[in-house]
């Protein structure tokens, strides 16, 4: 076998040993000894080329010298790989499942007023926002309450100050509008309210509220009626009944409660309606036309509906729940689960 037969020989042997390889020290350094150690296959071919003639080393030199340069880069190909497995920072396991992480999301009643709201801004309400701490004209006198209401009680209100309070209800963010816009008014208010009860599984001192309010010429119950039916079934499904009962709020004549057939058992009667079929959802009205006088709003020209509704007892109704202290507690076990 000549040179040239041989050097080829050797190109094919070193790519068959290399496709056989391991990713260890050994195997790699074995490798490297059987081709470009001192006493290895290259080596020796260059040995015999050098005992060759001048127009034999013109035609084989050149292909000679593409397989050291072939074989070193094979070897160095592979003890990099080596040395980048050994420091362990490219062994990432890709195909390893995701490790979980918790995303964490909105609160539950906050997820209720946002779909309140969202329902309201599709029928052209606006929102408005207004302080916690109020005083006592936004939060009482303009609305039409007497002196003398119980309401005011220290008992049933957080006082600050002789005159000054924590908001009973977010009226005073339609007060504050309707003193200083003309109408049409439609707006809604949600917020946080503050009430000096006893706390039980029903009642808490901190609660949320959303208020709608509507003024224009010619408003009228009618109005007020199919607002508050698109918005119950846009919110708890069109198969849902309504009924309007009549009731009382200084704010508002006439005034009415509005119930939605129950949402567990449809009306037929269960623990969840205390077996009358119905729940009740929230309190509506035509405004006082004191209250619209006292906002400078002529009562004689304009007229106005108005709503409100506790978007805690919706979600206790919506998910079933039996204690409203678990809306306001913060345990991440409770609040996980929505
Ligand atoms: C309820 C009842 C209601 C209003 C709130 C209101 C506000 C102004 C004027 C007139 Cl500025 N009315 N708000 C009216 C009727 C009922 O809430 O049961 N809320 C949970």
């Amino acid at each position: 076998m000549n040179l040239l037969e041989r050097t080829n020989e050797v190109r094919s042997q070193l790519k068959e040993d290399l496709s056989k390889v391991q990713n260890t020290f050994q195997s790699i350094e074995d490798f490297r000894l059987k081709y470009i150690g001192k006493k290895g296959l290259i080596p020796s071919l260059f040995r015999d080329f050098s005992a060759l003639c001048a127009t034999e080393k013109r035609e084989i030199g050149k292909i000679l010298n593409i397989l050291k340069k072939d074989a070193e880069k094979a070897v160095q190909n592979i003890q990099d790989r080596f040395a980048d497995s050994q420091s362990g920072e490219d062994e990432f396991d890709y195909t390893l499942p995701g490790v979980p992480f918790n995303r964490g999301h909105l609160h539950p009643v906050t997820q209720t007023m946002n779909r309140i709201c969202d329902i309201f801004k599709e029928m052209g309400f606006g929102i408005e926002f207004g302080p916690e701490v109020e005083t006592d004209f936004y939060n009482f006198q303009a609305l039409n309450f007497p002196d003398n209401h119980p309401a005011r009680d220290m008992q049933d209100t957080f006082f600050i100050e002789d005159d000054i309070l924590l908001r009973t209800h977010t009226s005073p963010v339609q007060i504050r509008t309707m003193l200083k816009q003309k109408p049409p008014i439609r707006i809604l208010a949600p917020g946080r309210v503050f009430r000096n009860e006893a706390i039980n599984s029903r009642s808490y001192c901190v609660f949320h509220q959303v208020e709608g309010l509507y003024v224009d010429e010619n408003v009228t119950f009618g109005e007020l009626k199919v607002t508050i039916e698109v918005f119950a079934k846009k919110f708890f499904g069109k198969d849902v009944k309504l009924r309007f009962r009549p009731s009382y709020f200084p704010f508002t004549e006439p005034s009415a409660e509005v119930d939605i057939s129950c949402i567990i058992c449809g009306g037929k009667g269960c623990r969840l309606c205390k077996h009358t079929g119905w729940l009740e959802i929230m309190g509506c009205g035509m405004v006082h036309p004191n209250v619209l006088n006292t906002c400078g709003i002529d009562s004689e020209k304009y007229s106005g509906y108005a709503f409100g509704m506790g978007p805690d007892r919706i979600t206790l109704l919506k998910y079933g729940i039996n204690d409203i202290r678990l809306l306001f507690e913060g345990d991440i076990r409770f609040l996980r689960q929505f």
